[in-house]
């Protein structure tokens, strides 16, 4: 397809957008989501690849080669947000952006941000062979430390991005070795000094659109292969922790013990049944790590810490749960005669995305027929992070029976082609003037 011939189709955005549509491949798209999935710290046991990981550096060495392929304007900023650029014929206009995010929780699947990414690249890779060049330039991201699996914050790649992380949270937020972000950045290669600088702030952005497999069981269950979503989960995470005395398991008498681990489980107990009798219709409570210290099957528990991952679409279900934690784990505390400690790790605001957004995707999927359910999201997404700087959506397609952050999630590839098709639809729309 020479430009002359898209020029001549009397199409809304001067191009014959079915024959670009029809560029869409389920063959690349799932040769790319295979060869990423084999960088992982598990092999045969799902996808571990955590940000800053050596695991992580083989796939964005790959990615960059891809974006070198497309002739892409390439840049990483200061925690390894990674940026490519497709030049727009009037490259002063703010961009559209799409994209996701290629780190994993442990033992995941190979689904999870990766869907995002290789169907951003699909849909440029698209335009770029056909020779077509949109008004308005178009930018892939790559997000850095969405899964929170190395701090235990969610998205603080694209927080960072959006200035909603400073240089000093960065600092502070930290592994559990108590390594920080800045410095595992730094050792990575990265400068996260410069995080101010590389910062995107509104206006710099002229739209966003993140593809994502649903991770829940709706369209899997009821249909159709196409989900807008229409609001997205914020969350509050803590650490909590439970202070005892270690002493040995045999001699030490029942009443004399201060026990960490019967106390923690007492208080994960406490927090289920809190969730359950305060939730909203869409309130989640999850704890989903813990760790003991000295952990010696006969030393009672000096130290146990686990995890509090509490969500909702509107931010009273979260509140609902969190404005009674402190007085119930204290309550545990005196019980058992331990100390406790409650430890926010980070919070994400529950966010609408933009009507405009949600307006031209629907417009998008009704010119091609397609039918698709407005929906929210349970999980959290660095679409919802980018809300503050700029005018979002998001597209969701199947996961099979539900199931995510685990090695069997899975997603059909002809759904994913779907879903990049309309992804490719909604960007050129986007990019038209
Ligand atoms: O936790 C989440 O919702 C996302 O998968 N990071
Ligand atoms: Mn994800
Ligand atoms: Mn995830």
């Amino acid at each position: 397809l020479d430009v002359d011939t898209l020029k001549n189709q009397n199409d809304p955005i001067g191009v014959d957008k079915q024959t670009l549509l029809d560029r869409v491949s389920g063959e690349r798209i799932k040769d790319r989501i295979e060869r990423i999935a084999e960088h992982t710290a598990t092999p045969g046991e799902g996808c571990s690849r955590f940000t800053y990981s050596e695991e992580d550096r083989c796939v964005r060495d790959m990615i960059l080669d891809w974006f070198d392929t497309l002739g892409l304007q390439v840049n990483v900023d200061a925690v390894g947000n990674i940026r490519a650029r497709l030049v727009g014929k009037n490259p002063d206009l703010a961009p559209v952006v799409t994209g996701s995010h290629i780190d994993t929780v442990p033992h995941g699947g190979k689904f999870d941000g990766v869907t995002g990414v290789v169907s951003a690249i699909e849909a440029v890779t698209c335009i770029v062979d056909s020779g077509f060049r949109p008004e308005r330039s178009i930018e892939i991201i790559v997000f850095a430390e969405e899964e929170g699996s190395n701090f235990g914050m969610t998205t603080a790649g694209s927080k960072t991005l959006v200035g909603t992380f400073s240089e000093q949270d960065l600092h502070h937020l930290k592994n559990e070795d108590g390594v920080s972000m800045f410095e595992m950045a730094e050792r990575f290669g990265l400068h996260p000094e410069h995080c101010e600088q590389d910062r995107i702030r509104p206006g710099d952005v002229d739209a966003m659109i993140e593809l994502h497999v649903e991770q829940s069981i709706v369209l899997d269950r009821e249909g159709p292969s196409i989900g807008i979503v229409q609001a997205i989960a914020g969350g509050k995470f803590y650490r909590v922790h439970f202070i005892g005395e270690a002493n040995h398991a045999g001699a030490t008498p029942m009443d004399m013990r201060k026990d960490a681990m019967v106390a923690a489980a007492n208080a994960i107990a406490r927090f289920h049944e809190l969730v359950m009798e305060k939730k909203l219709k869409d309130t989640v409570g999850t704890v989903g790590q813990i760790h003991c210290e000295p952990n010696g099957s006969n030393v009672i528990a000096e130290r146990v810490t686990f995890t509090l991952d509490i969500r909702d679409v509107v931010q009273e279900g979260i509140d609902r749960i969190t404005d009674d934690l402190e007085a119930m784990f204290n309550e545990v505390a005196e019980t058992f005669n331990v100390t406790c400690e409650i430890e926010p790790v980070g919070t994400s605001k529950p966010v609408r995305l933009s009507e405009r957004i949600i307006g031209v995707i629907e417009h998008a999927a009704q010119s091609a027929g397609l039918d698709y359910r407005l929906m929210n999201s349970g999980a959290v997404h660095d679409a919802a992070e980018m809300t503050p700087v700029t005018d979002v959506g998001m597209i969701f397609v199947p996961s099979i029976d539900g199931k995510s952050h685990k090695p069997d999630e899975h997603t059909h590839i002809s759904d994913i082609q779907l879903g990049c098709k309309l992804l490719l639809s909604a960007l050129l729309d986007l990019t038209a003037r």
